[in-house]
């Protein structure tokens, strides 16, 4: 891989892995090659039993600013779609396990879509989120008109997307995009702390709980009902619901496996 860099097991744990964006010269932008090595190394965690929790970051400059302008500049529609560039970023939905954005600097355009197409986002304090597609002559194409209008409603994701212009991290957290802010220089060890804290819950019960979710953006509320209703069942199928009900009524700590 030349775009990215894993660290697996991150800081000697074994659940949890840590993918970094290593493109620091262009700002992380996200190329073809960067995004189908990101989505080769998501289905190669998602596969391994022992990974229960994915944190993507980038470095103190940049968590990406967009999309590599380079590789847009001159290309035709059809060239968009023959080298199905979109693809890759429709892959990120299959990834079945909890993925946590940590995102310090910029998180512009297909960045900041990155971010949101993650579970949650946690930021440094010197963050900058926007979507700056209007300011070169495009508009959002991988989820900044969607995304970003279910996370922070109408009127702000009009703001964001119609001027192009950035918030920063103590907004984007008011707004809702953002689940939690810590100090820049802290980020990395308080996004850990937040995966294993996640990484010690019943790792099936997480991905059901993920899924029904996300269904929730995709679903009417009945319909979502119901499909909640049915991963609360399945959960009943994991030997680790009857562990964890059984470790809460023997005032101990559960022990899951995964299964
Ligand atoms: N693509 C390519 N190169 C980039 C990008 C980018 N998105 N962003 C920065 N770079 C490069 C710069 O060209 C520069 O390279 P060089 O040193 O060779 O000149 C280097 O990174 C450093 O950048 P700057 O010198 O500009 O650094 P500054 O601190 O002055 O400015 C900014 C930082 C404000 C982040 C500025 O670089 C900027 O505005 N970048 C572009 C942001 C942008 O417009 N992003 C949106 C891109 S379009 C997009 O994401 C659409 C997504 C659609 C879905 C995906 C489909 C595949």
């Amino acid at each position: 891989m030349e775009n990215i860099l894993l660290e697996y097991p991150y800081n000697n744990h074994p659940h949890i892995a840590l993918v970094r964006l290593n493109r620091p010269k262009v700002l992380n932008a996200l190329s073809t090659d960067l995004m189908q090595e990101l989505i080769d190394c998501f289905l190669g965690l998602d596969k391994n039993p022992e990974v229960r929790v994915i944190i993507l970051t980038g470095n103190e400059r940049a968590f990406a600013a967009g999309a590599d302008i380079g590789q847009m500049v001159t290309a035709s529609p059809i060239d968009q779609i023959n080298d199905q560039r979109f693809r890759t970023w429709e892959m990120l939905r299959l990834i079945t396990k909890p993925i946590i954005a940590a995102v310090n600097g910029f998180a512009l355009g297909g960045g900041c879509e990155l971010a949101m197409a993650c579970d949650l986002i946690v930021a440094g304090d010197d963050a900058k989120f926007s979507q700056p597609e209007i300011k070169i002559g495009t508009i959002p194409g991988a989820g900044g008109t969607q995304r970003l209008t279910r996370a922070i409603g109408k009127s702000k994701a009009m703001l964001m997307v119609l001027t192009g212009d950035m918030i920063d991290a103590k907004t984007a957290f008011e707004w809702g995009l953002v689940a939690k802010i810590t100090p820049a220089p802290a980020l990395l060890q308080e996004t850990f702390e937040l995966a294993k804290i996640i990484s010690d819950r019943a790792p099936v019960a997480v991905r059901l709980a993920k899924e029904a979710v996300n269904k929730s953006f995709e679903m009417t509320l009945k319909d979502g009902m119901d499909f909640e209703r049915r991963n609360f069942y399945l959960t009943f199928s994991s030997l680790d619901q009857k562990e964890g009900m059984k470790a809460f009524l023997e005032k101990r700590n559960p022990d899951y496996k995964g299964n």
